[in-house]
C-alpha cells in the first residue's frame, strides 16, 4: 500500500490554508493510502516560543486534526519529539544536505528577514523535514504549494544518501500538491500566502473562527477597484484568491466559478457561506474534544508508539549503511 507522511508545526493557530493546502487532502485519504501524520514540535522551536504556549498548542492541534477528521483507528498521528529517531536521522541528513543546498531555500530567506534571532535550527530545518518524510520510507507527501523546495530536497538528499551508501536505503519521496486551494493567500495582502507565523488577522481566516468572524474577513478581503470577476492571479490577486477559496471549499474550478459573478459583493457572501458551512462540522467536533484532553493523550501515545516501530528500523538501517558501529 502507498504510504503518505505529513507534518504540520503548531506554531500558532490553524487557518484555511492549512485546512485546504494539506489537513482536508490527509482527511480524504486516509482509507486508500496508509497514512502517518505528525505534529511537528521541534520544527516549531526553530523560532523561540514561551515553552507553557508550545506545550498547549501541540495539544491543541492534535485535537484539531482529530476534529478535521483524522480517525485515529486508520491513520497514525503522533507528536515529533515523541519519536526520538527524528533527531537521529536529521543529523545524518544534515551531513548529507550541502550548506548550499539550505542557503537556496526560499523559506529560510523569508523566515531569517522577519526575525531578529535566526537560529542554525531554523537554517538545517528542511533536513530535519528530510528525516521527517525518509523515517517512514514514504511514497507521497500530501503538501501545500510552499512546501515544493523541502520535498524536492529530500529528495535530492535520499538519492545523495543511496548514492554515497551504495544501495536504496531510503525511499525516495514525491510531493503531492492539491489542484485547487494549494496556495490560499492573505485576505489583506494577497500577495503574501495565509500563513500561522505573519501576523495578519484580519487577513487569516482560523478554523475555529466563528461563523461572523469568518464573514466579516471575507467581506473586508481586499480585492480591487475595477469590479470584474475573472481568474487572473496576477493581475487580480485578491479576486483570484477569493474564487480558489470558494472553489476549493465547494469542489468548483475557480475559472469556471468566475463565470457565475459579475459583482465582488455576491462573489464574497458566497465564499464567506460556503466557508462558514465546511468549517462548521469541524468546529461541533472540536467542542467535544477540547474538554476531553485524556482522549488526545492517548491517541498520541498509541500513534507515537505505531511510529517508532518502522521509524526505529529506518534509522538503524542508514547509520549501519552510513557506517555507524552497531551497539550490539
Ligand atoms: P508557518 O507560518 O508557521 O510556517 P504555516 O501556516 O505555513 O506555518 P505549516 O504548519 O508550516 O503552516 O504547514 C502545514 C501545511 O499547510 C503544509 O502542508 C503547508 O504547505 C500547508 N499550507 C500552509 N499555508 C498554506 C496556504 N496559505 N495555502 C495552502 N496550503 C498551505
Ligand atoms: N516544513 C513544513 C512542516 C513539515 C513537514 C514535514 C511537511 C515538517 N516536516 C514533513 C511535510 C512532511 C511546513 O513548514 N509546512
Amino acid at each position: 500500500m502507498t504510504r503518505a507522511f505529513s507534518g504540520i508545526q503548531p506554531t500558532g493557530d490553524v487557518h484555511l490554508g492549512n485546512y485546504l493546502g494539506a489537513v482536508r487532502r490527509w482527511v480524504d485519504d486516509q482509507h486508500d493510502v496508509d497514512s502517518i501524520f505528525c505534529v511537528v514540535d521541534l520544527h516549531a522551536l526553530t523560532i523561540p516560543k514561551d515553552p507553557e504556549v508550545l506545550r498547549s498548542k501541540t495539544l491543541q492541534l492534535a485535537q484539531l486534526l482529530v476534529a478535521c477528521g483524522l480517525e485515529p483507528e486508520t491513520c497514525t498521528l503522533f507528536v515529533q519529539s515523541h519519536v526520538p529517531e527524528h533527531s537521529g536521522l536529521a543529523w545524518l541528513m544534515e551531513c548529507t544536505a550541502s550548506f548550499g543546498e539550505l542557503s537556496r531555500m526560499v523559506q529560510f530567506k523569508d523566515k531569517s528577514d522577519r526575525n531578529d534571532f535566526v537560529s542554525a535550527g531554523l537554517f538545517t530545518y528542511p533536513a530535519l523535514q528530510a528525516a521527517d518524510i525518509l523515517l517512514y520510507d514514504t511514497d507521497v507527501v500530501p503538501v501545500g504549494d510552499d512546501q515544493r523546495q523541502h520535498i524536492e530536497l529530500a529528495r535530492d538528499v535520499a538519492t545523495r544518501f543511496n548514492n554515497r551508501c551504495g544501495s536504496d536505503v531510503l525511499v525516495v519521496p514525491e510531493h503531492v500538491i492539491p489542484p485547487v486551494g494549494a496556495r490560499i493567500m492573505d485576505l489583506q495582502n494577497p500577495g503574501d500566502k495565509m500563513s500561522k507565523s505573519l501576523d495578519s488577522p484580519q487577513g487569516t481566516v482560523l478554523v475555529l473562527d466563528d461563523p461572523k468572524t469568518i464573514e466579516k474577513k471575507i467581506k473586508r478581503a481586499v480585492t480591487d477597484t475595477d469590479n470584474e470577476v475573472r481568474f487572473d492571479v496576477a493581475d487580480k490577486p485578491g479576486v483570484s484568491n477569493l474564487l480558489s477559496i470558494l472553489g476549493a471549499a465547494t469542489g468548483r474550478d475557480p475559472e469556471a466559478l468566475a463565470d457565475d459573478y459579475e459583482m465582488y459583493g455576491p462573489l464574497k457572501a458566497d465564499t464567506a457561506e460556503a466557508v462558514v458551512e465546511l468549517l462548521r462540522p469541524v468546529q461541533q467536533r472540536f467542542a467535544d474534544l477540547v474538554d476531553d484532553p485524556a482522549t488526545t493523550t492517548q491517541i498520541l501515545s498509541t500513534g507515537a508508539a505505531k511510529a517508532r516501530e518502522i521509524a526505529s528500523a529506518t534509522l538503524d538501517r542508514a547509520q549501519r549503511a552510513v557506517g555507524l558501529l552497531s551497539p550490539s
